[in-house]
């Protein structure tokens, strides 16, 4: 569906120049007038901060923005002020791929394009969109397309993007040549050839490759890779999870280390079938999350799992952690059908406990009462029976349950769709929620972002409710959008295929 109108030029010359001039000034006057080739401030990059002041930006996406395509907003001061950005996507990923400070983004179409956007102290500068090309793509041709997701990371000091994936043949209806690109950037950011992994031994069967990959996560030289449709032994749709690290003869290079099921020894339950294991991944400083959405417990169908684990990097060796659903101890919430708990997820700090590592388990696709999709947010800190589930009827977060309007392109709010960090510090993040089904009067689907304070969750947590940054919804206004809280850029996951 083609509902884009013309262009805005939102860009102007004239602003661009006063906030480079401004953003240089206020960061490190003498280092910048002297030496305009190197305008990003010294010092420790923040994930995520685009404009290197030191502190990291907000970056909402929007599903449609039918005025002019423009689906990702960017606030400096992690507000809903800010600007609209010109970049072709469906999503982004912060990561400092050229080490000048400057925090730069991996724009991801995942049926069509990777380009790599790099920060300036405006921001994001989508003139310097940099296209990463896969040698996968040669000899493609539409409607036959390379289908794949992609992540950043930096590893002994080079920044290097790993894009998982495999062709779609259109004729046939039917995927394969399942593979594995390892790009290590040069000092100035820009791909080369890639390290290419071909997968076959990572998707076992045909029926396996069109979840090859269904979620992807990296950090620390790790990478980690979801296939919620692989067969287990002989068990379709169970989903694994594959993990990478550096080949021991070679440590620029990438290497497989394990493939993790519900049978790996030590991991409760088994892989059965249509489990969905890995439908979701988290993975931060060897802590590892795998969402199991669609696991059904005690009857309780498709209710949903997370588990948890340790990667010790050093040993290649998995340390299986807690497992918990809605009806764990302490969980607020119980296991009802569909819920679908762990379809999104991401790894979070200082959010229970001082420095403590967080899981996120964004359940979009619970109810609330007898409102479809409301969804609902759990904090579970990684080692202690510490959880905490947030919905909009909590009290202190904005909003409340809505049944959607039939007239809705969505079925719910889906509180929790997408969630997202902003550092705050090395060790304590803000939380950031979005519903993007949420109807904002006559505007339907019109979406929802709340951020927390940046400080640990408690009762007195004050939630900032960042309105929808335009005047109405209709097309005389400014801009006209839905689903603004699709998903965020840092730490940020997403729901990646609605019920
Ligand atoms: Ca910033
Ligand atoms: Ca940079
Ligand atoms: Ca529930
Ligand atoms: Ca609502």
């Amino acid at each position: 569906m083609n509902r884009h109108r013309g262009k805005v030029a939102r860009f102007t010359a004239c602003a661009t120049v006063l906030t480079l001039f401004l953003g240089a000034g206020l960061a490190s006057p003498t280092v910048a007038a002297a030496t305009p080739t190197t305008p990003c401030t010294l010092g420790t990059p923040v994930t995520g901060d685009y404009d290197g002041d030191g502190a990291p930006d907000l970056e909402v996406t929007v599903w449609d923005n039918w005025i002019d395509n423009a689906r990702f907003f960017a606030s400096s001061k992690r507000t809903n002020q800010g600007d609209w950005l010109d970049i072709k996507a469906e999503h982004l990923i912060a990561a400092d791929l050229n080490g000048d400070v400057c925090s730069d983004v991996v724009a991801i179409s995942p049926q069509f394009s990777l380009n790599l956007v790099y920060g300036s102290p405006s921001g994001l500068d989508p003139a310097t969109l940099t296209p990463v090309v896969l040698p996968q793509q040669a000899g493609i041709t539409s409607p036959d397309r390379v289908i794949f997701d992609a992540v950043a990371q930096t590893y002994a000091g080079v920044a290097e993007v790993v894009v998982a994936g495999r062709i779609w043949r259109d004729a046939d209806n039917r995927s394969e040549a399942p593979f594995v690109d390892v790009f290590a950037l040069g000092p100035d950011g820009t791909p080369g050839l890639p390290q290419v992994i071909d997968a076959p031994p990572l998707v076992p069967d045909a029926a396996s490759l069109e979840g090859w990959p269904s979620s992807m996560a990296a950090d620390d030289g790790v990478v980690v890779i979801g296939n919620a449709e692989a067969t287990v032994r002989g068990v379709a749709r169970a989903g694994s999870v594959s993990v990478f690290g550096r080949d021991v003869f070679d440590p620029t290079k990438l290497d497989r280390q394990a493939v993790l099921s519900q049978n790996w020894p030590g991991m409760p339950g088994s892989s059965e079938t249509g489990d969905h294991f890995g439908q979701a991944v988290a993975y931060r400083d060897g802590r590892l999350a795998i969402g199991i959405p669609y696991e059904s417990t005690a009857g309780v169908t498709q209710s949903g799992r997370v588990q948890l684990a340790t990667w010790v990097a050093s040993e290649n060796r998995l340390r299986v952690g807690k497992s918990f659903d809605q009806n764990t101890r302490g969980v607020p919430g119980s296991n009802e059908k569909k819920d679908r708990f762990g379809g999104v997820l991401t790894i979070a700090r200082g959010l229970t406990g001082r420095g403590s590592y967080d899981v996120v388990v964004g359940t979009p696709t619970e109810g609330s009462g007898r409102i479809r999709y409301a969804g609902s947010v759990t904090v579970g800190s990684f080692t202690k029976a510490v959880y905490r589930t947030y919905t909009q009827d909590s009290p202190g977060v904005p909003g409340k349950p809505d049944r959607a309007p039939s007239e809705a392109t969505a079925d719910g709010d889906y509180f929790g769709y997408a969630v997202g960090t902003l550092p705050t510090s090395p060790t304590a993040d803000t939380l950031v929620i979005g519903a993007p089904g949420e109807t904002n009067g006559d505007c339907l689907t019109q979406g929802y972002v709340v951020r927390t304070d940046g400080k640990r969750l408690s009762s007195s947590t004050r939630w900032a409710y960042l309105a929808p940054p335009t005047k109405g919804c209709s097309f005389y206004d400014e801009d006209v959008f839905d689903g603004w809280g699709a998903a965020f850029a840092i730490g940020s996951q997403y729901l990646r295929e609605l019920p």
